[in-house]
């Protein structure tokens, strides 16, 4: 993205983006549009139209122009541009109220501010994070090449239960990821996406209630998909990884977050109607920690065990050092004798 698109005003890009919606149109991905007709569906001029057709070329877009026959949309860059993701969305909600920026602070805190105005399914998304957020006040390291969105929710939940929400958006993810990769997704209670030991995902949730009612679930998600292994070395993290560095292929960002904005949905709608206790059993077969010696710290103590399964309630269950078990409600999981890779 050019640095011009950062002094251009809203309107200016809200103009080149309905350029782009008809030429996306079907009809109009295969022959030539006239700038005339793109002026006319749209109330602009002509000009207008060459305008818009400048910045979207600005932005990566190939669009071929032939005078006397108009415009033909030829190659377009891998950005989460809304008419883009509008174009392949098939949500009912999810996605369909879209926020979206070429660069925030942490689309989190984008999300909190906006809060007033947003629904359940609202998505706020940038394409690179300055200072993406991680758990108690680590840092989200957000290049090009990831995805970086706050999902919005208001459900109708006691505050106990927003921790089930973690994780049942972390099974669709996991399942979603593992579907178009072809590598097994595994949950690290209770945030963590692993895939082949490294971390692809990481959530971040955020509430907003009192004690008998949620008013706002903010799920912030980053998920690494064409980040190169390079710069998980220059940034120290040994375990992180991503899906172009455990496959080897680039994929389309675009397909993914449409297509994981609907399996969010499902399994969002399913958590609703259906119940948690449907969606456990899944979880339960996610669990990366299963049987592997963990060290918990939660915000008093730090114990130390076996990862011995998943509760009803999504709560960790570890048999502590020295015999007996209780349950993680929440905390921070770290592997013991966990190798560096
Ligand atoms: C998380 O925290 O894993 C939650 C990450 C949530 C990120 C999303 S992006 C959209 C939304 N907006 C935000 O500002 N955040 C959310 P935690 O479990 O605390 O893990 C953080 C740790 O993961 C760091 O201390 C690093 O060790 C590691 N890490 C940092 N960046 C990473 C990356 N890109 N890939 C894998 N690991 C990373």
């Amino acid at each position: 993205m050019k640095d011009g698109d950062r002094i251009m005003t809203r309107t200016a890009l809200n103009t080149a983006w309905d350029v782009l919606r008809v030429l996306l149109e079907k009809e109009n991905t295969k022959s030539f549009v006239s700038g005339q007709m793109v002026g006319d569906k749209l109330g602009i001029s002509r000009a207008a139209v060459g305008k818009s057709v400048r910045v979207l070329r600005d932005m990566g877009f190939q669009i071929l122009s032939v005078p006397s026959r108009g415009h033909r949309l030829s190659e377009m860059p891998d950005l989460l541009l809304p008419p883009l993701v509008e174009n392949k969305l098939r949500t009912d909600h999810f996605g369909r109220d879209y926020h979206y920026y070429t660069e925030a602070a942490s689309t989190n805190v984008v999300a909190k501010s906006l809060a007033p105005t947003l629904e359940t399914g609202s998505v706020v998304l940038a394409e690179i994070q300055k200072q993406g957020k991680g758990r108690l006040e680590r840092i989200w390291e957000s290049p090009e090449g990831g995805i970086y969105m706050s999902l919005f929710l208001r459900p109708d939940i006691a505050t106990q239960e927003v921790s089930r929400i973690t994780l049942v958006i972390g099974e669709a993810i996991a399942a979603y990821l593992e579907d178009i990769s072809g590598i097994p997704a595994m949950i690290k209670w209770p945030n963590d996406i692993m895939m082949k030991d490294r971390k692809i995902c990481g959530i971040l949730t955020w509430m907003d209630g009192d004690m008998d009612r949620v008013n706002w679930v903010i799920v912030g998600i980053g998920i690494n998909v064409n980040i190169e292994r390079d710069y998980f070395i220059e940034k120290e993290l040994n375990t992180a990884g991503s899906l172009k560095m455990l496959t080897g292929a680039d994929f389309s960002r675009v397909d993914i977050l449409t297509g994981l904005l609907g399996a969010l949905e499902t399994g969002y709608q399913s958590f609703l109607l259906d119940g948690f206790g449907k969606i456990v059993p899944r979880i339960r077969l996610r669990n990366y920690l299963l049987e592997k010696e963990v060290a918990v710290t939660g915000p008093r103590q730090r114990s130390k065990g076996i990862c011995r399964g998943i509760d009803d309630d999504g709560c960790m269950i570890l048999e502590v050092e020295g015999g007996g078990s209780y349950l993680v409600t929440s905390g921070d999981v770290t592997l013991r004798n966990s190798r560096k890779i």
